[in-house]
């Protein structure tokens, strides 16, 4: 047995004593999607462009049309990129676990791999909401044609992405469900993210405190992967469905 396949056996049993798993996911899961990350060397969003000028309420305020741009650019990639064996490693596992999904992503993939509830804490990147009225609607899942501003069909207002940027709270209703599923849950999950962004970091920082076993999938190791029960090295959709394969092969499963 290799490393992976030996932190795997160690997941699968870990997950296995559980009643109610939380899993936290980021950008790594999607990005076998071809969808680049936000903070990866070489490929991640962040090498590439200054997230002060693209992912703040002030930058959209001062060139909404160059935030607008970003957006449509990055809706084409993922309506390109579509699902991968991760995420739908995650809608297998939900079928032999109680799983609470929580997400950092905003491409809606989960949604569009099957999984069902799934708890959105930055927001989602199909969805616009009104600069001036409450209008909120979603946009269909396509390849962009439109470079332009979207305007409010209801009010004529700029409208903007309905994703969270730094500084902006987070949507109160995701942040409780997010809080009320780690106080059910007695593991976590943690899936392609780099542990960086507050608060959703915080849910693996207090997992970790408060002895709740911590499972990280990660090609890379990350701040948390030290204080973690299992570190799996090895990309989420190699992983995820290795991990579904292992709790089936778990003596006493279906
Ligand atoms: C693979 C893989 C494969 C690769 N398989 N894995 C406490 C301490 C310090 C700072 C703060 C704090 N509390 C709040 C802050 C400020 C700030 C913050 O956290 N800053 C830090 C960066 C320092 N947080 C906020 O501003 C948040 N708001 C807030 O706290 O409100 C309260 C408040 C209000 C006013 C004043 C003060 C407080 C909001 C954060 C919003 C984040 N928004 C973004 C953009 C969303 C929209 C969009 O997509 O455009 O969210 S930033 C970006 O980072 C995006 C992501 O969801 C988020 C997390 O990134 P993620 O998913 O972890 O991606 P990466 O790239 O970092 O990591 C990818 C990982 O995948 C890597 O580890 C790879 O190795 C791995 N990987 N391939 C598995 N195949
Ligand atoms: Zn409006």
């Amino acid at each position: 047995m290799n490393m992976t396949e030996d932190a795997i056996v160690r997941a699968a049993d870990i997950l296995d004593r559980a009643r109610c798993a939380l899993v936290l996911t980021g950008a790594g899961i999607s990005a076998e999607s071809g969808i680049p990350t936000f903070r990866q060397a070489q490929t991640g969003l962040w090498e590439q462009f200054t997230p002060q000028d693209l992912a703040t309420p002030e930058a959209f305020a001062q060139d909404p049309e160059r935030v607008w741009a970003w957006y449509h650019w990055r809706r084409t990639l993922i309506a390109r990129g579509g699902v991968n064996a991760g995420h739908r490693g995650l809608v297998e596992l939900a079928t032999r676990k109680t799983v609470a999904l929580v997400t950092q992503n905003v491409d809606g993939l989960h949604q569009a791999a099957g999984s069902q509830h799934v708890i959105e804490l930055h927001g989602n990147i199909w969805h616009e909401r009104c600069t001036r009225c409450e209008h909120q609607h979603s946009a269909p899942v396509a390849e962009s044609t439109d470079d332009a501003l979207l305007l409010c069909p209801q009010c004529g207002a700029m409208t903007r992405p309905g994703v969270v940027w730094f500084g902006e709270t987070l949507p109160a209703a995701a942040l409780y469900d997010a809080q009320q599923a780690l106080e059910r849950a007695d593991c976590v999950l943690v899936v392609g993210t780099s542990n960086r962004v507050y608060p959703a970091a915080a849910f693996v920082d207090s997992a970790v405190q408060s002895d709740t076993p911590v499972i990280e999938i990660n090609p890379e190791a990350t701040g948390v992967s030290s204080a973690v029960d299992c570190h799996v090295g090895a990309s989420a959709s190699l992983a995820l469905p290795a991990l579904v394969q292992a709790l089936d092969a778990l003596p006493g499963s279906r």
